[in-house]
């Protein structure tokens, strides 16, 4: 802009109520009597746009100049949440915007309720992603994240007759003001086909696709916060080409047949897949998966020839981060183009691939690690298949090497497995063909060098580290929570802890301060009146996530039949007001977690009917959980449930989140919560249930959930309850599969469970007391912003730093 001498946009008032009022009329093509609410939310979006637009030119000229190690975030899921509110944040433009709306007569607010958040992921994974962007722009990192445009988002959830009702996500609908397409960027993609042997090279094939398909690039601004960096996250979509529309066939009268191939192209990028752990084999989503992969090398690779000419130096400039398995079809096919379209020879393009990538593995439940049929691999990519043989010769070679004779080793750690029908592991081509691997959370990452990828330890056990999640402090705090966002900024002297999340330990000293407490209180009281979910006053006990077995939702149910039982019983008990909030989507085909919704909405009803009970205890099943009711629920949590079987939950991420607004956590050994309580003290955080050690020796000695239920009484009213219909005869199956088998030990965690419930409500009962904890929870928990987790990244995996975009004047 200053080198053509393009004018700056103001930063009054008036510069910004002029730029709105131009946006409209030039750009809308309206005026200020005509304009809808939704013409008044574009124009103010494209004005938002325009600010970060210029610091966005300025990051990629820095960047460029620098030549730097790039950071590529590999993702088939970004949960972005809404964009206005966080770009007038990032822009520090708020203010002047809602000034600037009242000659349209509009509030802020009203606004803001247009903005659409593009649910272009499933849950903790998706959202990840986002926070880690949003960290490497804060930290000024030279990184894009790439991704899918999906038509349809995650479904849209809402209850019908108390259980889960889907409907599509057609989230860019009226349009997405916040994007950039980029068609000049577009690339072209292989599927099906055959291979032919090239004369003179025996490592070189000729790959001949049976279909080819477009990938178009758009890009969606991420700003980093308090610094002039303005990364990019750019997601492809498929694309018929011309060539796929048949016009003789359309002449002919035969429509449907003149549009199928470019139907069948564009189906590629129509619709998430709504499962977040059991993988479907279907070979549509390994179609999403491949041209993602392809679409992002081929751009990788043109900005890298921006600024290089030499391979050997390709790893150097580049590090691709790859998001759990799904991108996993990116190594191959980096070996692909280095071998067989830039003529390298296999050892060289294999030494480049291996420091270029690295893996995150976010599961530990087996049943969720990525395989694929290799006959379904062969049809749809068939070089790429013998390109993982040749990798998977290369690898067990190595491993013979090493533990010479050990055929069991070797058929464990293969790239194909051979039990039954030949499959291809995904997790093991990502750990073979990586630099780096590392867990997620301290007991995930020791689970996983320990337990799944043993193997992989064993043979290289430098290759394996821990980088525990984070989370964004501007969106689940300061935007999400913006009264408390006050109270700390007042405690600390400003908001910089805002970039420096550490500096929340200095509200520590605070807990004592009796003033201090009460605008605590009275800041999640006031976040409780604007959820509106039931009596601020009451205790506000939320388990928010998606629907999962080894979750346990059907833990806390259990609980809360208790509390119904107790409280008939006794009525005139001394009972504390509670208030449970259920909120998260079930993948549609899972049917035991569709039960326990529909048993939580039962249950639910049974209690609101009851007027004993009802003053005492409200169940709340909040419809459509995403980001945006999050950041609704979140400020107003007393309680936060991280209930799972220990050694199921990689780290959770909604844990955290809880934890920095306030909410006191009753959670099992599992993931991050073993992290979260160690900062925040063992005093200050409810403690229960087995650990993953137990829990593993429990299955093995033979688990029989019967026995609890014999045992104990409470259990068995509350099982027996469901059974004998109290619940209007809904949830047999959740009662049937809890006596029958119970996967997740949770009739063995139920007594533990409730006692430790009971220590809740001892400490609540003190409201100081609970008020202090809460106080130390935010202000122990700095070490959970993904802020700290892009340095680690940066640190210890990536090896980049920071390439700061210099300010204007
Ligand atoms: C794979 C193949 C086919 C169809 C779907 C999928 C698929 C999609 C999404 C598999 C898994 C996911 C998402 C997983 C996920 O969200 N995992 C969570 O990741 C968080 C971030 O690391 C952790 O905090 C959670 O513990 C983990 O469950």
């Amino acid at each position: 802009r200053q080198g053509i001498g393009l004018r700056r946009l103001g930063s009054t008032a008036d510069d910004f109520q002029q730029d709105l009022l131009s946006s409209l009329y030039y750009r809308k093509g309206t005026t200020v009597e005509s304009a809808s609410a939704r013409d008044a939310y574009e124009a103010l979006a494209l004005t938002v746009r325009d600010r970060l637009a210029d610091r966005r030119a300025r990051t990629a000229a820095a960047q460029f100049a620098h030549n730097p190690r790039w950071v590529y975030y590999l993702s088939a899921e970004y949960l972005l949440g809404a964009q206005l509110e966080q770009n007038l944040l990032y822009s520090g433009t708020g203010d002047l915007a809602a000034q600037a709306l009242k000659p349209l007569g509009r509030s802020l607010e009203e606004i803001e309720d247009l903005d659409v958040e593009p649910g272009l992921g499933n849950g903790g994974l998706g959202r990840l992603a986002a926070c880690l962007i949003d960290s490497m722009a804060t930290r000024d990192i030279p990184a894009v994240g790439y991704g899918i445009r999906y038509d349809f988002g995650i479904f849209k959830q809402s209850l019908e007759d108390g259980g889960q009702a889907e409907r599509a996500d057609d989230w860019a609908f009226h349009g997405n003001p916040w994007e950039f397409p980029a068609p000049d960027d577009r690339q072209t993609v292989g599927f099906y086909g055959h291979t032919e042997p090239v004369p003179g090279s025996p490592v070189r094939k000729r790959w001949v696709p049976g279909e080819t398909v477009l990938g178009e690039p758009s890009h969606m601004l991420v700003p980093g916060y308090n610094t002039e960096t303005v990364n990019i996250v750019r997601l492809w979509r498929a694309r018929g080409s011309e060539a796929s529309f048949d016009l003789s066939r359309f002449s002919a009268g035969q429509y449907a047949e003149a549009v199928q191939e470019a139907v069948r192209a564009e189906n590629i990028s129509k619709v998430l897949y709504p499962d977040d752990s059991t993988e479907l084999g279907r070979e549509l989503r390994l179609k999403q998966q491949y041209f993602l992969c392809s679409c992002s090398l081929r751009d990788i690779i043109r900005r890298f020839r921006l600024r290089n000419e030499n391979w050997d130096d390709f790893a150097d400039k580049t590090i691709i981060q790859l998001n759990d398995t799904h991108p996993t079809v990116a190594i191959p096919e980096l070996m692909r183009l280095l071998v067989d379209e830039y003529e390298l020879d296999w050892d060289r393009a294999w030494s480049i691939t291996r420091r270029t990538f690295a893996y995150t593995c976010h599961t530990l439940l087996p049943e969720a690690l990525e395989t694929w049929p290799v006959h379904m691999f062969e049809r749809l990519l068939p070089r790429h298949l013998e390109i993982i043989y040749l990798i998977n010769m290369h690898f067990l070679r190595e491993v013979e090497a090493h533990f010479p004779g050990d055929a069991d080793r070797i058929r464990r750690m293969s790239i194909i497995g051979e039990n039954g029908e030949r499959r291809v592991r995904m997790a093991h081509l990502a750990v073979v063909g990586t630099e780096a691997v590392n867990g997620v959370a301290e007991l995930h990452s020791k689970l996983l060098r320990e337990t799944v990828l043993q193997d992989f330890a064993d043979l290289w056990p430098a290759k394996f580290q821990n980088v525990t999640n984070g989370i964004s402090p501007r969106r689940f705090i300061r935007l999400a929570n913006p009264r408390l966002s006050e109270v700390i900024s007042d405690g600390l002297g400003g908001d910089g802890w805002l970039n420096d999340l550490d500096r929340l330990a200095e509200l520590e000293s605070l807990a004592d301060d009796p003033a201090f407490r009460e605008r605590w209180r009275s800041v999640k009281r006031a976040n409780k009146v604007d959820l509106a979910a039931g009596d601020p006053d009451s205790l506000t006990d939320v388990m928010i996530k998606r629907f999962h077995e080894y979750k346990r939702q059907q833990l806390k149910l259990l609980h809360v039949i208790t509390m119904y039982h107790r409280i008939r019983e006794n009525p005139n008990g001394d009972w504390i007001p509670r208030t449970v909030l259920f909120a998260g989507k079930a993948a549609p085909a899972y049917h035991a977690a569709k039960h326990i919704i529909r048993l939580i909405n039962a249950v639910a009803a049974t209690i609101a009917a009851d007027p004993v009970v009802a003053p005492h205890l409200r169940v709340v099943f909040a419809e459509n959980y995403n980001v945006t009711l999050a950041e609704r629920i979140i400020p107003a949590a007393d309680l936060s449930e991280q209930i799972s079987l220990a050694g199921k939950e990689a780290s959770g991420t909604g844990n955290m989140k809880l934890a920095l607004n306030g909410a006191l956590t009753i959670g099992t050994l599992d993931g991050a919560n073993i992290e979260i309580r160690a900062h925040v003290g063992e005093e200050n955080f409810f403690l229960f249930g087995l650990d993953a050690f137990q829990a593993a020796e429990a299955r093995i000695n033979g688990y029989h959930p019967r026995e609890h239920y014999e045992r104990d009484a409470e259990l068995r009213a509350a099982l027996d309850a469901i059974n004998a219909g109290a619940f209007g005869g809904v949830g047999r199956e959740v009662a049937e599969s809890l006596l029958g088998w119970d996967e997740y030990l949770t009739l063995a965690d139920y007594r533990s469970y409730l006692d430790c419930q009971e220590e809740v409500e001892r400490a609540w009962r003190d409201r100081d007391r609970w008020t202090r904890m809460s106080i130390l929870n935010t202000a122990r928990c700095g070490f959970f912003s993904a802020d700290r987790t892009v340095a680690d990244y940066a640190a210890r995996i990536w090896r980049v730093a920071p390439v700061p975009v210099p300010r204007e004047d």
